[in-house]
């Protein structure tokens, strides 16, 4: 028999012998400050919550329903959610079936039961992921919806905690959570070992410590096993007690009054003291681990027995009958009654539409646009202030990289106060290459945030500060070490929309110096060449500027994109072009140019190439396309390749790294007679495998690509030796037109053969 059926059961056998549980908790209802409603309505929470569970496995039998993790014996979370406001975000584990029931409870309209079960037979009409996967999670009430790798959801709860501050002071015009709110983050025991967990909490009590106000509810759910792998007995609270910056509270799970005694105080304590809490709580787990989890592959009959002896439900009819609530009778008839409701619920909700066709599906995957206020740019007069009247005329002059890229973000900053920038070193040091110079100075340390080192809670705070109407610019410092905590972004911010029917949105513009040719300052990790990490998310928008005017414009869209049409947006700086000035020779200053003021240039819009035409003729001899260090070399080659060779060279910068901006590809490139694609990223996995792919499915003809080695990079002279140069793209040019000339000749010839035998 299926164990849910054997706890089914025992419950009602028990309750109807009288045969109660102990009281696993000496604090009375008056102690708890808990009224006899209340608990009931506790008690009706975690029964329409074991139900749910129940139902979910009988339809999955049947084919009907998907994916049964259940919240049985976690059923103490109805408790733990009466403690809290409603309006306290809540970032789930998902055994918290009862947690989102018993807040539903508080909020007058709610229906979780329908709600959930849409959830359960992937309906469209499921009011969380539109049928896009069994989850917890609504909008109403401030529930995101968490489906995902084990403890991801951890560093987004300390961004949400943090900005609550931040909002209070800027007050945001998408700000969601009120000014006393807390929020609520919960996980398992195994999970608290992940890294990514550890990463976390370590991070909310080194902000605490400081005296940065978290206000911050962890907890951490203690079934004692993780799938099949136990906990060390003690572990947990060994592991949660001592934490610097960190309260710690425990609590028995079983008895919803002591959880609610106790959680009431945890939730009143951070409130109060905006300071992160960890309340570990007791609980057990029933049915083993997820559908198809058989426990007596790894536990003895007895001891899968002994944690159905402590089923919740069964500690909170004692509570009911000890304290003359209920009867025997009573409480048998909430469970009998709930029973039957779920179960006619359920047969309805089999009837309701699934999705379809893979459209359907995609609806979700990148956010729709959302109305904010009308954006003028930055005043003069907060200009005048922020830079001095003499700075402001200084930008005229030509700038680098580097330079133009902080003024952008400067004024950007002045023109949103919904912005914040969090990074390592990027406030007090102005960044590893002075690109975010004077920005703490100007905006202060809350909007410009020296983080601690740790890549995961720097994108996390971007994720969380976003669920609260902030849209961030996390700075990874170097692109090698966005590996570290590339599940953020992954898992984590990109499917958020999707998996929220485009409710919950994390807009963001994520900067990363990378890339290689730096001379001097070496070693792959500094040099990082790769992007094939970011070009396969679904939704996500990656930028790669190659000189200062286009970057400044390709950020203001890039910022114009995460604030009104929700994207998010990796945007990867070049960081060899940082400082450079010159591109044909030294002194020519040719790679400068004077600072776009908000409002003046030609803004660059999402999908748009740039187009380097030669100086005589149009190009259509060959066209170059790469980007960044690859486009400014290209550039080199082209004047060689023109003065040298008359080849007539036009040179494509891509810009738009992912989605390709391929229609614009073609357009620039249709004229020409070959194309040379310039990647220097890896052959392996490179933009240029996808190019090579659009221009065949094209039908360009005379197509060759000239790409870095399949190599990390080395320190010291030959710290450029496997990656394009000028000489590479110039000899590789050559032997393409070259070809084509001699294929030229051989076709012309074979057309005249042709032509004599007619
Ligand atoms: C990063 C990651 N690794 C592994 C898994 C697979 N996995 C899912 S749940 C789970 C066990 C979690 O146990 P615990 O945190 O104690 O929660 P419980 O299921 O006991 O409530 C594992 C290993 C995952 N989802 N994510
Ligand atoms: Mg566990």
């Amino acid at each position: 028999m299926d164990r849910s059926e054997i706890v089914h059961n025992n419950f009602l056998s028990r309750v109807t012998a009288g045969d109660w549980p102990e009281l696993a908790s000496p604090v009375s209802l008056q102690e708890a400050g808990l009224s006899p409603e209340a608990l009931t309505d506790i008690f009706h929470s975690q029964v329409l919550s074991r139900h749910l569970d129940r139902v979910s496995r009988q339809l999955q039998a049947r084919g009907e329903g998907y994916y049964t993790i259940g919240s049985s014996g976690h059923e103490g979370n109805a408790a733990l959610a009466s403690a809290f406001r409603p309006t306290d975000m809540a970032f789930l584990h998902y055994r918290d079936a009862a947690f989102q029931i018993a807040r539903a409870r508080q909020v007058p309209g709610e229906t979780p039961l329908w709600d959930m079960l849409l959830s359960f037979v992937t309906s469209t009409e499921d009011p969380i992921s539109g049928g896009r996967h069994k989850v917890l999670g609504s909008k109403r009430l401030f529930i995101p919806p968490q489906t995902s790798t084990i403890a991801s959801h951890l560093p987004k709860a300390v961004g949400a905690a943090y900005s609550i501050g931040t909002a209070n002071r800027l007050n945001p015009e998408h700000r969601q959570l009120p000014h006393d709110a807390v929020v609520v983050c919960s996980f398992g025991d195994a999970s608290l070992n992940h890294s990514t967990a550890q990463g976390a909490i370590n991070t909310a009590g080194w902000t605490a410590f400081q005296g940065v106000p978290l206000p911050l509810v962890f907890v951490c759910e203690d079934n004692g096993i993780g799938i099949s792998t136990r906990t060390p007995t003690g572990w947990v609270a060994a592991n949660l007690q001592n934490r610097p910056g960190i309260k710690y509270f425990g609590c028995n799970g079983l008895d919803p009054v002591e959880t609610y005694a106790v959680a009431k105080e945890a939730a009143d304590w951070c409130r109060r003291r905006r300071r992160p809490v960890a309340l570990h709580m007791k609980c057990v787990r029933l049915y083993g681990h997820a559908g198809a989890d058989m426990q007596a592959a790894y536990m003895s009959k007895q001891q899968i027995e002994a944690e159905e002896a402590m089923d919740p439900l069964l500690h909170t009819g004692a509570r009911l009958v000890s304290t003359g609530i209920l009867d025997n009778q009573g409480v048998l008839d909430i469970y009998t009654s709930v029973n039957a409701r779920v179960e006619r619920a359920a047969e309805q909700a089999i009837k309701r539409p699934r999705l379809k066709t893979a459209e359907q599906v995609m609806a979700s995957l990148v956010p729709g646009p959302r109305p904010c206020r009308t954006d003028n740019g930055p005043s003069e007069e907060d200009r005048s202030e922020c830079f001095g009247v003499s700075d402001i005329r200084a930008m005229d002059k030509p700038q680098h990289m580097a330079k133009q890229i902080n003024l952008a973000l400067s004024d950007l900053m002045l023109a949103h106060n919904d912005l914040v920038m969090a990074g390592e070193d990027i406030g007090r040091k102005g960044g590893v290459y002075g690109v975010t110079q004077k920005l703490q100075q100007r905006f202060g340390s809350g909007r410009v945030i020296d983080t601690l080192l740790d890549e995961q809670s720097i994108l996390g705070l971007a994720i969380g500060m976003a669920h609260n109407g902030f849209v961030a610019i996390p700075e990874i410092q170097f692109l090698a070490y966005l590996h570290n905590a590339e599940d953020q972004v992954r898992g984590e911010a990109a499917t958020l929309s999707f998996f929220s029917n485009r409710q919950y949105t994390n807009p963001m513009v994520i900067r990363i110096a990378g890339l290689g040719y730096q001379r001097g300052f070496g070693g792959h990790f500094h040099n990082d060449n790769s992007l094939a990490v970011l070009r396969d998310i679904p939704g996500v928008i990656m930028a790669c500027p190659s000189n200062g005017a286009d970057a400044v414009q390709m950020l203001r869209t890039c910022i114009r994109l995460a604030r009104e049409e929700q994207r998010i947006v990796a945007f990867v700086e070049p960081i060899a072009l940082y400082m450079t000035r010159d591109l044909h020779e030294e002194g020519d200053g040719l790679w400068t140019s004077p600072y776009p003021q908000p409002g003046h240039g030609t803004p660059i819009e999402l999908d748009s190439v740039g187009i380097h035409l030669p100086v005589k003729g149009e190009g259509k001899d060959l066209a170059i396309v790469s980007y960044a260090n690859g486009y400014y070399r290209a550039r080199q080659a082209a004047k060689v390749l023109e003065e040298d060779h008359g080849i007539s060279c036009r040179v494509i910068d891509i810009r738009w790294l992912s989605p390709l901006p391929a229609k614009a590809l073609i357009e620039a490139t249709t004229e020409c007679r070959n194309v040379l694609i310039v990647d220097e990223c890896r052959r392996t996995g490179s933009q240029s495998e996808q190019l090579m792919t659009l221009f065949t499915e094209h039908g360009t003809h005379n197509l060759a690509r000239l790409t870095a080695e399949d190599c990390f990079i080395p320190t010291g002279p030959s710290y450029a030796a496997t990656l394009p140069s000028k000489e590479s793209i110039t000899d590789a040019a050559l032997s393409l037109v070259g070809k084509q000339i001699k294929n030229q000749r051989a076709n012309n010839q074979g057309a005249k053969k042709q032509g004599g035998k007619k």
